[in-house]
């Protein structure tokens, strides 16, 4: 079951001015930071809220690491903005696997690693209204 917006993915050119941005017009500071070389992205996650389920939302600034990275690719396209929405559940296997039987594609078998230990997956936009959406089971405390 999917219980929360996890984060939302915004693709930048320049990650420490994004972050310095979002630092000094709202007051948010960088919860953790990682280069994560399979998704080609250097990221930062801003913590915004906890939520009731034991989890929390977070903005995910990506900035690419290399040009042929999806993110680099989106940003040569669409020049910087939201990339992607995640929504996060306890069962990213189970949910993937339902989703998957509604006829929507799920880019992985397996889902992969993500920010801060986490397992990911992601829904093919052109399934999804136009919208590039994760599915994100968070590390259990300790586990990262
Ligand atoms: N949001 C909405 N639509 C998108 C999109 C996005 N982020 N990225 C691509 N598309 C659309 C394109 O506009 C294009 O549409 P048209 O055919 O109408 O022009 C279509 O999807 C195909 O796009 P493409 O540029 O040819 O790109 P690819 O097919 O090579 O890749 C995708 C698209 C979704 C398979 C790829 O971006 C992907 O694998 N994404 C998942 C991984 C990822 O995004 N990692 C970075 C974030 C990591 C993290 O969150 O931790
Ligand atoms: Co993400």
């Amino acid at each position: 079951m999917l219980t929360r917006i996890d984060h939302i993915g915004i693709a930048c050119f320049d990650l420490d001015r994004t972050v310095e941005f979002y630092r000094s017009t709202y007051g948010f500071e960088v919860f953790h930071s990682e280069v994560n070389e399979e998704q080609g992205v250097r990221e930062a996650m801003l913590k915004i809220n906890d939520t009731g389920d034991g989890g929390a939302s977070y903005l995910q600034l990506l900035e690419p690491t290399r040009d042929d990275s999806t993110v680099a690719k989106w940003l040569a396209k669409n020049g910087e903005g939201v990339h992607h929405i995640a929504f996060g559940t306890a069962d990213v296997d189970g949910d993937a696997a339902d989703i998957r039987a509604k006829g929507v594609r799920v880019l992985y078998e397996e889902p992969r690693r993500g920010s801060m230990g986490s397992r990911i997956t992601f829904l093919h936009p052109k399934d999804c209204g136009g919208v590039l959406t994760e599915l994100v089971t968070s590390a259990e405390p300790g586990e990262h």
